[in-house]
């Protein structure tokens, strides 16, 4: 991983915020086993470059994000409130949907986060409406549309995709390819090596990027969105990764997967590659690593001790906050 001319500080707030994600994640998965989550989640574990080099490509705050299922890495990469969040996935009045919503539909809106989303595929039109307003009203906005293998056979993203490239839209896909749609390989559904080759049948730059370098991540991203924001159009962006765990929290993972391609893949961890590149190039020491990852975890802690403290709605407010 060349980590040659970053800040030192730019690559301590990677870490910091990937291992954020891995933590936030071990803990979910942890309430789940206690029995305190209703429902499930499904943890991002192994795939923390992809949220933290993207939305460190784009202006926080500014620009819109559309998330998927899996969706806590890309909020909290983006800056979301981590009690919000767990809050929302234990059910809890104070989450970010008044616990209403769960892991599955955690959003933020104040950061321009437009929600995690249970329907495969369904938040690529989503990103795709958001760039729409930004060129419509000329607000200089980038779109950030993240969405896994198995959501690029879904209609919503060739419809999309489609017409963002006819439109020269603002918005870049991300392909998070961590080669399963549930237990189902990638390959067995569909005959082309590279997922981002589909961008050309659209008109669009196709690029395939090593998912778990985030410094790749980053610079591949920041190249997409400077063409958005110049009025280029989109860019297709393939991710290649893998997820760690299961499908989901209930799922171990393991009977449709070989414990060596398992391995493989965990020995090409995002976090310990920064964690050596950092070492091996004497940008960080070991003490630094130690004292980021301390400070995360007693944030980590406060969420989860601010999320089972919290109050379950009301059964009367069930009706409250919906449309009609
Ligand atoms: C429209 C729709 N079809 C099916 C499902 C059930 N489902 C949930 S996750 C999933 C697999 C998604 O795989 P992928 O898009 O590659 O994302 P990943 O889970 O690998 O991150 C499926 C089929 C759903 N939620 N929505």
């Amino acid at each position: 991983m060349n980590v040659q001319g970053y800040e030192k500080r730019q690559l301590l707030e990677f870490y910091s915020t990937m291992y954020k994600i891995r933590k936030f994640e071990e803990e979910v998965f942890e309430l789940y086993k206690q029995g305190l989550m209703p429902g499930l989640a499904h943890t991002y574990v192994g795939e923390e470059a992809i949220a933290t080099g993207a939305c460190n490509a784009i202006e926080k705050g500014k620009d819109y994000v559309a998330s998927t299922h899996r969706g806590h890495g890309h909020l909290i990469a983006s800056g979301a409130d981590l009690s919000k969040m767990m809050a929302e996935i234990l059910g809890k009045k104070t989450g970010y949907c008044k616990g209403k919503g769960g892991s599955m539909h955690v959003v933020s809106l104040e950061n321009n986060i437009l929600g995690a989303n249970g329907i495969v595929g369904g938040g690529i039109p989503l990103a795709t409406g958001a760039a729409y307003t930004s060129k419509l009203k000329n607000t200089g906005q980038v779109t950030l549309s993240f969405f896994g293998d198995a959501a690029t056979n879904q209609g919503t993203f060739h419809e999309s995709l489609n017409m963002a490239a006819a439109w020269k839209l603002p918005v870049v896909y991300i392909i998070e390819n961590n080669q399963f749609g549930i237990s189902v390989s990638i390959k067995r559904v569909t005959a082309i090596k590279d997922l981002a080759e589909r961008a050309k049948a659209y008109g669009m730059p196709g690029v395939v990027v090593d998912g778990n370098n985030v410094i790749e991540v980053y610079e591949k991203v920041k190249e997409a969105v400077e063409l958005a924001r110049k009025g280029e159009g989109p860019t297709l962006i393939e991710c290649k990764t893998y997820r760690f765990r299961g499908h989901h929290v209930g799922d171990p993972g393991i009977e449709y997967r070989l414990q060596e391609e398992i391995e493989e893949w965990k020995a090409k961890c995002p976090i310990k590659r920064l964690k050596e590149a950092l070492i091996n190039n004497s940008i960080a020491t070991e003490d630094d690593i130690k004292n980021i990852e301390r400070d995360v975890d007693k944030q980590i802690e406060e969420a989860v001790e601010f999320a089972k403290q919290s109050p379950y709605p009301e059964p009367s407010e069930a009706f409250e906050d919906l449309f009609v």
